[in-house]
């Protein structure tokens, strides 16, 4: 798995400085991500209380995890991590009905930051694996995804457990920052 991962990284994000950014509302299976693709070292800071961030550096590639959800203040020590931003993965845990409108209010508010404007949006529809997870479509419906206007999205059932569904959501990533 992570030399898969590493070959599709250094095939198509070589050369540029870039940001991603992955987030999702705690449990959405964003560690298991991270860990999954087996970059490099994941180094874990907490810059303020309550705000966890884990990073990891591949190439000139960063990847910055947090959890949203919760205090506004927290929320502008956020825009700390938006500059160079060119992909936005939001990770859902498609089980959790209970969740899905914060979820979407979350990423809704994070989009419409200035900063976030010509981020792409890769959703990694996770949990799919648990009975009752919302389908692709049903999440697409419920994140508002259609409403978007001058944004490209893709939505990805996955597994983060099994790793199933991650190259292939990266690669929709990787795909688009090519064409640009
Ligand atoms: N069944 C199932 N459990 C998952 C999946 N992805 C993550 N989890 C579990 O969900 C819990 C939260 O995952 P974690 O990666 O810590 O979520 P985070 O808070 O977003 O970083 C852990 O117990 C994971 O093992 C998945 O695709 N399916
Ligand atoms: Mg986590």
């Amino acid at each position: 798995m992570g030399v898969y991962f590493s070959n599709l990284f250094s095939r198509l994000f070589e050369k540029k400085e870039m940001r991603l950014l992955m987030v999702g509302l705690d449990a959405a299976g964003k560690t298991t991500v991270l860990y999954k693709l087996k970059l490099g070292e994941v180094v874990t800071t907490i810059p303020t209380l309550g705000f966890n961030v884990e990073t990891v550096e591949y190439n000139n590639i960063s990847f910055t995890v947090w959890d949203v959800g919760g205090q506004d203040v927290i929320r502008r020590l956020w825009r700390h991590y938006y500059h160079n931003t060119k992909g936005l993965i939001f990770v859902v845990d498609s089980s959790d009905r209970d969740r899905i409108e914060t979820a979407a209010e979350e990423l809704n508010a994070m989009l419409a930051e200035d900063e976030m404007r010509d981020a792409l949006l890769l959703v990694l529809a996770n949990k799919q694996d648990l009975p009752k997870a919302m389908t692709v479509h049903e999440l697409t419906d419920r994140l508002g995804l259609h409403a978007l206007r001058g944004r490209q999205w893709f939505v990805q059932a996955t597994c983060a457990v099994q790793g199933s569904g991650l190259y292939e959501g990266l690669d929709w990533l990787s795909d688009q920052l090519s064409k640009r």
